[in-house]
């Protein structure tokens, strides 16, 4: 058995198979559609028990959820594919530090704006709390464009799983259509990541232009 991973096409599966694609690992994907609500199914929670996506199981039927999480214990699985340094090097605390910050501080707006009716239990509060959640997404990325500064990647010319997560978040929330002109670097850092040929195919089906 080979990693079987649970998505869907434009949420967090996509960085995962990004990375599964660098390090060129087969990979199972079994479809848990956000349209249908099938993250919230009894049995998918059963894997996922915040009812979210992405979910990976490894071949020895572990299960990992978390994308951050994830993109880690492939980069530590796979050391040959390069995508983070040793654990006594700097640059990987570096790396992680970019992660955790957008896995923590910029995903979960990414909750408060597609599903703002679970914030309150006014229904009229919805607009306001996902306007709310989109600028202070947004926010985030200005600040990493500024503090982190990739160049072109967030380790500077080594590349790293941190600039797939980083690339494939930053084209949420209309990234696309913002960024170049506010988030220059994390604009540039995604085109980066985009056109690595392993990368490119995956991209095209996660990414809409
Ligand atoms: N902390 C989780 C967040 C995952 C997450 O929010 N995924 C979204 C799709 S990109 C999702 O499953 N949303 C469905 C829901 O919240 O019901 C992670 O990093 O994996």
């Amino acid at each position: 058995m080979g990693y079987v991973l649970f998505g869907d096409a434009g949420s967090g599966s996509g960085p995962v198979e990004m990375a599964l694609a660098e390090i060129g690992a087969a990979v199972e994907l079994q479809e848990v559609p956000l349209t249908k609500d099938a993250q919230l199914a009894a049995e998918y929670r059963k894997l996922n028990p915040m009812g979210r996506i992405p979910t990976l199981v490894l071949p020895d039927g572990t299960v990992v959820t978390e994308s951050a999480a994830i993109l880690v214990t492939l980069a530590d699985r796979h050391p040959e594919a390069g995508l983070l340094p040793p654990g006594s090097d700097s640059a990987r605390a570096v790396a992680l530090r970019w992660m955790a910050l957008v896995a923590g501080e910029f995903y979960p707006h990414v909750t408060r704006y597609d599903y703002p009716e679970r914030f309150s239990a006014d229904p009229s509060h919805a607009p306001a709390i996902a306007d709310r959640a989109r600028e202070m997404a947004r926010e985030v990325w200005r600040l990493v464009d500024r503090e982190c500064a990739p160049s072109p990647f967030v380790l500077g010319d080594r590349f790293s799983v941190a600039d797939i997560y980083l690339a494939a978040l930053s084209r949420w929330n209309e990234g696309a259509r913002w960024m170049p002109a506010e988030c220059p670097r994390v604009e540039a850092l995604a085109r980066a990541v985009a056109g690595r040929p392993r990368i490119a195919p995956v991209w095209a089906r996660h990414v809409r232009p």
